[in-house]
Parts: structure tokens; C-alpha cells; sequence
């Protein structure tokens, strides 16, 4: 059902208020200047939509933003988002399939609104989201022990932390913008918090750690994760990097051990773009300024990036990926 699936909308937002640590903003550059968009147009093929410019979107920062329900930065992360969901829907509105570079992932807010809504209008679908993240993000603002709104996207995306004042921030969030908790995967999890354990058991939300990972593989929890979320549902991909084992993604700003390899992060991409339902992938939380020591960190962190981004470059609609030349003896 994607009219146009060789064609891509990039949205690129340099965007670090929804957390405290800057250097969020210099990913998309980063992730630019490594080869990314030019391997999408040149090697892969695709039709890329968008105005080749990232977004600061420090015009929209209001002169005064002090806490609201114990939020930082609440009204200049609700500006930026609501544009956000402009932009991503009037690419998906298209067919085109959107790609948002971060940014940390409060963005999130805007792309799922963005493409929840176009997808609601285009296809008259709901549309299910995978969460690859080793947060689940899901904190309300009265939850949330930090205060940073990179760690409330799914609350804001899913309704859960819904504001009452329209004009207040994220009053812009209509219920088209939403998207439905039993549509929602998570994968990757290892640092919840006590309250977001709650929120994900309440509402039967269905997630899929680490220990889920260790336990059962990856190949066999993409096959629940897609059967959950069943054939030819519209699926938004948000991919956090710190879902990545730190040995790959180092420069993250709150890594957390014990995750993905860089191959267990491609083959859950490789699946989700198999589907032929994917209408939008976020890339986030690559930051290139928090090296380590040797300097290597942020050069493999944006390498990281670029590999879970790029599909695989044998069609996966010829199965070719698929055939293993290693059995074939001489
Ligand atoms: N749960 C914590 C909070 O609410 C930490 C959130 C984390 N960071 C992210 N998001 N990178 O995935 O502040
Ligand atoms: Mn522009
Ligand atoms: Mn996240
Ligand atoms: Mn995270």
C-alpha cells in the first residue's frame, strides 16, 4: 500500500531540548556528512524528498520557558514537535516514506504525529509503532524523575500524558495525531523505570527486553513483534541508539550495557523493511561530541547509525539476501 515506496521524505532536526546534554544537534550533520543520503540516492536507488537543510529550529525558542508539570523546556520542545508533525506529514501524506535524523528523541512526538495522522487520512489505518530503544520512554511528566521530555514521547505519542490546556504545551495534539497502545512494540528494553513498569503492565503493552532477546533470539522475537502487530499493518520504526550495545554506540548520552549487537540492530530493521508496510523510521540520540578516550566512539556511532538506516542493499524483495553462499561447498 505505500504508493511510492522508492521515494523518501528526509526530515533532519538538529533538536537537543528534550534532554540536558548538548552535541544531540550535530547528528544529522554527522550522519550527512559520513555518506548516508548519498548511499540512499546513488547506491540504493531511492528518490530522496526534502530541503537537503538541517533544522535547529532555534527561531521557535521561546525567550522565557520555565517548567510545566515538571517539564524542561516544555514549550520549546512542543514547538519544535508540532512542526515536526508538519513536515513528516506532509511527506507521508504523499506516500513517501519519511526518514527523520536527530535529535534526541522527544522528536518522536512530532514524527509519530506526523505519520499517525497521515496514515489515518492516506490509508484510513491505524498505524503500530516498534519502539527500539533500551528505554521504554514512557514517563508522564508527573512520573518522570528528570524532567526530560526525551524521556516522555510514547506517554505523549500514545495519550497517556495528555494535555488538558489547548494552548498549553502539547495542547496542539489532537487525537489524530495518536497512536494506540495495543499497536505498540517494544524492543531492546533494560532500564525502566519503576513508574513506566507500571504504565507498560496497565495498559498490556507489549515489550520485548533483553532477557526476552538472551531467551528466545532475535529472529524469533521479530516473528512475535510483526505477529503482534499483524499483516499489512502500517508500521513506524523509531530506532534510539542507545538500543545498541555501548561496544557499538558509544556516543549516546545515557548508554546502558548489556544491548543489541550492531548485527541483532540491522536484522530488526532488515525485518521491519521486509514487511513492505514501513511508512517511517526515526533515527536518534547519536551524539558525536561524547567520544571516549581514542576518539573512536563518535565515528563508530555514526557508522552504527548509517548501517541500521541503509536497507539491505540486495533487494529483499528478490529473497537474494536470503541465500547463503558459506553452504556451498566446492
Ligand atoms: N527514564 C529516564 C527518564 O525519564 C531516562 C530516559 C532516557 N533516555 C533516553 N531515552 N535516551 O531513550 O529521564
Ligand atoms: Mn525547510
Ligand atoms: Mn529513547
Ligand atoms: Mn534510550
Amino acid at each position: 500500500f505505500l504508493s511510492n515506496p522508492e521515494d523518501i521524505g528526509i526530515v533532519a532536526v538538529g533538536f537537543s531540548g528534550g534532554q540536558c546534554k548538548p552535541g544531540v544537534d550535530a547528528a544529522p550533520k554527522a550522519l550527512i556528512e559520513s555518506g548516508l543520503l548519498t548511499q540512499l540516492r546513488e547506491e540504493l536507488g531511492y528518490k530522496l524528498h526534502g530541503d537537503d537543510e538541517v533544522h535547529l529550529y532555534s527561531d521557535l525558542a521561546p525567550a522565557e520557558d520555565p517548567p510545566h508539570r515538571n517539564m524542561k523546556n516544555p514549550r520549546a520542545v512542543s514547538a519544535v514537535t508540532e512542526r515536526i508533525a508538519q513536515q513528516v506529514h506532509h511527506h507521508a501524506s504523499q506516500g513517501r516514506m519519511v526518514l527523520t535524523l536527530g535529535g534526541d528523541h522527544s522528536i518522536a512526538i512530532g514524527t509519530l504525529a506526523g505519520s499517525a495522522k497521515a496514515t489515518r487520512e492516506r490509508l484510513g489505518r491505524e498505524m503500530a509503532v516498534i519502539w527500539v530503544d533500551a528505554h521504554a520512554d514512557i514517563n508522564t511528566p508527573e512520573t518522570s524523575d528528570s524532567g526530560n521530555i526525551h524521556g516522555m514521547p510514547v506517554a505523549f505519542a500514545t495519550g497517556l500524558a495528555r494535555e488538558e490546556n489547548p494552548d498549553g504545551p502539547f495542547g496542539w495534539l489532537h487525537k489524530d495525531h495518536l497512536v494506540s497502545t495495543s499497536k505498540l512494540v517494544y524492543i531492546a528494553l533494560r532500564d525502566v523505570d519503576a513508574p513506566e513498569k507500571r504504565i507498560l503492565r496497565e495498559n498490556g503493552i507489549r515489550a520485548f527486553s533483553m532477557h526476552d532477546i538472551d531467551r528466545h533470539g532475535i529472529g524469533r522475537v521479530m516473528e512475535m513483534a510483526l505477529a503482534h502487530i499483524g499483516n499489512d499493518t502500517p508500521i513506524h520504526l523509531s530506532f534510539d541508539v542507545d538500543a545498541l550495545d555501548p561496544l557499538w554506540a558509544p556516543s549516546t548520552g545515557t548508554p546502558v550495557r548489556g544491548g543489541l549487537t550492531l548485527r541483532e540492530g540491522d536484522y530488526i530493521c532488515e525485518c521491519v523493511h521486509e514487511t513492505g508496510s514501513l511508512v517511517a523510521v526515526d533515527l536518534v540520540e547519536v551524539n558525536p561530541t561524547l567520544a571516549d578516550e581514542r576518539d573512536v566512539g563518535a565515528h563508530e556511532t555514526v557508522r552504527a547509525g548509517c548501517s541500521i538506516v541503509r536497507p539491505p542493499s540486495s533487494s529483499p524483495t528478490t529473497k537474494t539476501n536470503h541465500i547463503t553462499t558459506l553452504t556451498t561447498r566446492p
